[in-house]
C-alpha cells in the first residue's frame, strides 16, 4: 500500500469510528422556570432535584426510544419580571418543546400568557392559586393541586382531630398564592361553620409579625390558620409560640418545606399542613421515587415529587403523541394523559387541565412531616 493509500484508509477508518452507531437521538427540550433565588428559593432547590432525577431516570431507562430529554433550567428569582425574561429566552432562544412553569403562582400570572401566545405548552408543578393559572389558556396545564383542592379537606381532617369552633387568619397580601389561599381558607371555615374571630395581613419583606399575632391571639381563637411562603411561615410560627400561643396552627401550601421546620425549630412541632403528596404512600411509583432520591442522597419534599411528576407527564405526552417532540405534539399528548402512575398517585388531567389526585394532611412530629391519620 502506498503512503497516500495508507493515509486515505486511516482517514476512512477514523471517519467510520466517528460515525454514530445509530441515528442520533431526537432531543425533547424542556425549559424550567424555577425560583432558585429570592423568597421561593427553598422550593426551587427541591424542584430542580426532582426534574433532574426524572430526566436522568427516563433517559437511562430508554422509556422514549430514539429520544432524549434535555433540561434547560433558569432562575426566575421569585419575581414576575425575571419570570417574563426567562420565558422569553426559553421560547425564543432555546426553542423548548414545553415549559415547566414558574415556581410561584404570582410569577405564572405574568409569564404564562407569553407561552400561551407562542403556543408553547406549560406544565405547572407548584402553582396552587385556584384561578389565574390554567384559565390563562388552553396551553397551560398543571400537576399541582390547588389550595381549593387541598385546604377544605385539610381543615376538615384537622377539625375531626381537634374540634375547633373558632379561628383567626393571617395571610400575605402581596402575592397571588397567599391571597388565593386566604380566600379558600375563609370560604372553607365559613362552610364548616367555624367563626373567624380576626384576620390580619403581612407582606413578603416583613420579618416582624408581633402586632398582627398579638391582635389575633387576643381574640382567643381555637386555631390559627396561615397562608404564607416558607420564609414568612417560619417566622410567624416561631413568633406565635414566643407570644405564648399554644393552640394549633394550620398552614397552606407554603408550609410544605423542611425549611419551615429547620427555621422555626421546636416551635414547628404540631403544625398542620395540607399537602398534595402522601410521602408515606406504599404505591410502587412513590416507593420507586423515594428509592431513586435516596440513591441520589437527596431528601425530597412535595415540591420535588411534583416536579418529578411534571417530567413524567411530559414524557408520557411525547409517547402518546407517537414519539414526536414538537410543541403541538406535546400539547396533543398532554390532552391524552390518563391514569399515569406517579409519586402523587395515578395522574389524569381534569377538563380544566388541572390535576386531580388524593390530597393529605401532615403534621410536624419530632422535627419531621408525618402524614396525619
Ligand atoms: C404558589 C404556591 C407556592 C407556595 C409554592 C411554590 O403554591 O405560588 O402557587
Amino acid at each position: 500500500m502506498s503512503r497516500a493509500d495508507r493515509a486515505l484508509s486511516l482517514l476512512a477508518a477514523a471517519a467510520l469510528s466517528a460515525a454514530p452507531a445509530a441515528r442520533a437521538d431526537a432531543v425533547i427540550k424542556i425549559g424550567a422556570c424555577l425560583s432558585l433565588t429570592g423568597a421561593a428559593a427553598v422550593y426551587g432547590a427541591q424542584q430542580k432535584a426532582g426534574l433532574q432525577a426524572a430526566v436522568d431516570e427516563l433517559n437511562r431507562s430508554g422509556a422514549l426510544p430514539g429520544m432524549r430529554l434535555e433540561l434547560v433550567i433558569e432562575d426566575d428569582a421569585s419575581t414576575k419580571e425575571q419570570g417574563i425574561a426567562v420565558y422569553q429566552r426559553l421560547i425564543g432562544r432555546d426553542k423548548v418543546a414545553a415549559i415547566i412553569g414558574p415556581t410561584l403562582s404570582n410569577t405564572a400570572t405574568a409569564a404564562d400568557p407569553l407561552a400561551q401566545a407562542a403556543r408553547v405548552p406549560v406544565v405547572a408543578v407548584s402553582n396552587t392559586a385556584p384561578r389565574g393559572i390554567t384559565d390563562i389558556g388552553d396551553r397551560i396545564f398543571r400537576v399541582s393541586l390547588t389550595e381549593g383542592q387541598v385546604i377544605p379537606g385539610a381543615l376538615q381532617r384537622a377539625q375531626a382531630r381537634l374540634g375547633f369552633k373558632t379561628a383567626a387568619v393571617l395571610y400575605g397580601n402581596d402575592d397571588a398564592f397567599t391571597q388565593a389561599g386566604y380566600e379558600v381558607m375563609k370560604g372553607a371555615l365559613s362552610t364548616m361553620g367555624v367563626r373567624t374571630l380576626g384576620t390580619q395581613t403581612f407582606a413578603k419583606p416583613d420579618r416582624d409579625y408581633n402586632a398582627q399575632l398579638t391582635a389575633l391571639v387576643g381574640q382567643k381563637p381555637d386555631i390559627l390558620v396561615v397562608s404564607a411562603l416558607a420564609e414568612n411561615a417560619a417566622g410567624i410560627v416561631a413568633q406565635a409560640r414566643q407570644l405564648g400561643w399554644q393552640g394549633p396552627i394550620l398552614g397552606g401550601n407554603g408550609f410544605n418545606s423542611a425549611a419551615l421546620i429547620k427555621n422555626a425549630g421546636p416551635a414547628a412541632e404540631g403544625v398542620l399542613v395540607g399537602t398534595s403528596w402522601n410521602r408515606s404512600s406504599s404505591d410502587p411509583a412513590n416507593q420507586a421515587f423515594l428509592m431513586l432520591m435516596a440513591s441520589r442522597g437527596f431528601e425530597p419534599d412535595q415540591f420535588c415529587a411534583q416536579a418529578y411528576t411534571g417530567v413524567l407527564v411530559i414524557a408520557e405526552a411525547v409517547r402518546l403523541a407517537g414519539l414526536k417532540n414538537g410543541r403541538d405534539d406535546v400539547e396533543a399528548g398532554l390532552l391524552k394523559v390518563k391514569d399515569l402512575p406517579t409519586p402523587l398517585g395515578r395522574f389524569s388531567f381534569l377538563p380544566s387541565r388541572d390535576g386531580s389526585h388524593e390530597p393529605a394532611l401532615q403534621v410536624v412530629q419530632g422535627g419531621r412531616f408525618e402524614i396525619a391519620r
